[in-house]
């Protein structure tokens, strides 16, 4: 049988989400939105697709989360994009009262889905969905690392004129400003890249990748990014999906690694069949440590706000 993927808002990231996930013919997916005719047309739209991209998993678009049964994943991409002048966290009060519906929602009709959290403020909104679902941590996991890699990973390979494919590098800690992109563990094929850019030209690729997505906001004016941030949702997804265990950045409920409790974080994680199969507790150096506890403390902020806000 065929795997069924829900994504909940059908705007820039969702509809990206599920034509990347029909291509690869990864799964069946039902995109959910308030508005009407939006997920039922953008369904249809892509389900007409498949005959020329040569893909037999159907695309269907609904506003209630009754065709969501039975879901192997459910992303939420529901809310509102950050608008220019805007930060993450001013979306904090409207994007948690829209995460906490749609989670309510998605698990009363798939209780043993895998919940992959796109909205943001992020890290914040991953809290609220592990509160309202009450799924174990393996089960609740943030889209952020992966595309906050990528974009360093771009950057990285326009500064050296090589493929994007021989960057890896590590992105941990909170999406956002504070962000924690690790110098000191990225490489070309294995070659250190402290050895191959100038310490100035890395610190501003640093910056660049920290303030990535309000470079694209402010190109576009009405919006934020939804290319990148789709590839890089479907590629947790496929990894899940086929189990294939993948190690990627992403945001997790740390239960003492690297200090923290309670607490969503971006580190590297084994992503399965299970979900989160392991975190990766990285050994860092004191100024690596003290950047990661200044990313945490920025997503401690936004969850204490919460807790006031949603009595939770
Ligand atoms: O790295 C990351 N995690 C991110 C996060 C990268 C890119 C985008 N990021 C965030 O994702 C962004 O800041 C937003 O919070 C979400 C969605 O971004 P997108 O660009 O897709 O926004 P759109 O195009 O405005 O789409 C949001 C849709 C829109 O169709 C609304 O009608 C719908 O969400 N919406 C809802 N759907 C279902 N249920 C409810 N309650 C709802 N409310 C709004």
């Amino acid at each position: 049988m065929r795997k069924k993927v829900t994504v909940v808002g059908a705007g820039n990231v969702g509809a990206n989400v599920a034509l990347r996930i029909a291509d690869k013919e990864l799964a069946d997916v039902v995109l959910v939105d308030v508005v009407e005719g939006v997920p039922q047309g953008k369904g249809l739209d892509l389900l007409q697709s498949g005959p020329v991209q040569g893909y037999d998993v159907t695309v269907t678009g609904a506003n209630d989360y009754a065709p969501t049964a039975g879901s192997d994943i459910v992303v939420i991409t529901a809310g509102l994009a950050r608008k220019p002048g805007m930060s993450r966290d001013d979306l904090l009060a409207a994007n948690s009262g829209i995460v906490k519906s749609a989670t309510e929602e998605a698990v009363k009709y798939s209780p043993n889905c895998i919940l992959v959290l796109v909205t943001n403020p992020l890290d914040a909104m991953c809290w609220v969905a592990k509160q309202i679902s009450g799924f174990p941590r393996s089960r609740v996991i943030g889209m952020a690392g992966v595309l906050d890699t990528a974009r360093y990973r771009t950057f990285l390979a326009m500064e050296l004129g090589v493929s994007v494919e021989n960057i890896t590098a590590m992105v941990l800690g909170g999406h956002g400003d504070t962000m924690v992109p690790l110098v000191r563990l990225t490489n070309v094929s294995g070659i250190p890249v402290t050895e191959l850019i100038a310490p100035d030209k890395l610190a501003a690729i640093v910056d660049r990748t920290r303030n990535g997505g309000a470079e694209i906001v402010k190109h576009l004016k009405t919006g934020s990014a939804y290319y990148a941030p789709s590839a890089a949702t479907v590629e947790m997804v496929e990894s899940i999906l086929k189990d294939k265990k993948k190690v990627l950045p992403c945001a997790a409920e740390l239960e003492g690694e690297y200090g923290v409790n309670g607490l969503f974080v971006g580190v590297p994680v084994k992503l399965g069949a299970s979900g989160i199969e392991k975190v990766y507790e990285v050994q860092l150096q004191d100024s690596e440590k003290a950047m990661l506890d200044n990313s945490v403390a920025a997503v401690k902020e936004l969850v204490e706000v919460l807790k006031k806000q949603m009595g939770l």
